[in-house]
């Protein structure tokens, strides 16, 4: 049975890979500047880094990498504060990158930002990412006012399992206060649209570098970028799900 159509009240973005290109050039090279900071001989490569990408959040991946490569470590007394102190650093790193404005806004982001204010579509943010990393990003790209475009941030660890885990959606839905068929999900990769579907939302995909080719048959919609979607929002508000 089809559901009603309700008008698109808010859009929540997911950050890299749909907002900007930060995996490959930002956070790759963020983490092996940690490594090498911390005297390890560890290094992602472009390649491998596309595969490490199944793991979600940057504490989790170095796991992650950990458990696949060098499994006597993760019973050391010290592990976990290993990678807390490699995460602080790759924060810096990846934080440096982005003031620097090495890392632009996807095509069509900015304009579908505008075009979802002036029509008083509500913004929201559901990353995996650490928290000022989405601040940094936001500032850099947009000024220093963009942060606060955003009625609701969710992002890192403000719930304990990120994507695919449907928890970041669901904690930005209830700070939000709008009623699910009402919002539109915005993301990059197969694992932010389980994390979306699963939180009972509509997902546009916007397919980045590093998820061109994954499987997308469950999104709402395939797009190269958001261009289409600044151009469609007026007529995406008075039609949103059909799901
Ligand atoms: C992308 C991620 C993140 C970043 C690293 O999140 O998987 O883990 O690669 O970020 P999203 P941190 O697509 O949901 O924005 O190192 O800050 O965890
Ligand atoms: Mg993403």
């Amino acid at each position: 049975m089809a559901h009603a159509h309700r008008p698109l009240q808010a859009l929540i973005f997911d950050v890299d890979g749909t907002l900007a290109e930060t995996e490959k050039d930002g956070h790759r090279p963020a983490f092996n500047a940690a490594f090498a900071e911390q005297g390890l001989d560890w290094y992602w490569d472009e390649q491998h880094y596309g595969d490490l990408l199944a793991v979600a959040g940057g504490k989790e991946r170095i796991r992650h990498f950990v458990a696949q490569t060098h499994s006597e470590l993760l019973a050391g007394e010290h592990f976990d504060a290993l990678i807390h102190r490699l995460h602080r650093q790759k924060t810096a790193h990846y934080l440096a990158r982005v003031a620097a404005g090495s890392l632009p806004l996807r095509p069509g982001v900015a304009e579908t930002l505008r075009a979802a204010r002036s029509l008083g579509i509500r913004l929201a943010i559901a990353s995996t990412t650490t928290l000022d990393n989405v601040h940094a990003l936001l500032n850099a790209t947009l000024g220093p006012s963009a942060s606060s475009w955003f009625d609701v941030i969710g992002a890192g660890d403000v719930v304990a399992a990120k994507k695919p885990d449907p928890a970041i959606y669901h904690w930005v839905l209830q700070k939000l206060d709008a009623p699910k068929s009402a919002c539109l999900a915005i993301e990059d990769s197969r694992i932010g649209l389980l994390a979306a579907r699963a939180a009972g939302l509509a997902c546009l995909v916007t397919p980045s570098a590093y998820s061109a080719g994954q499987d997308f048959s469950d999104a709402a919609g395939v797009i190269e970028d958001l261009s289409v979607l600044s151009k469609t929002l007026p007529r995406r508000q008075k039609q949103v799900s059909q799901n």
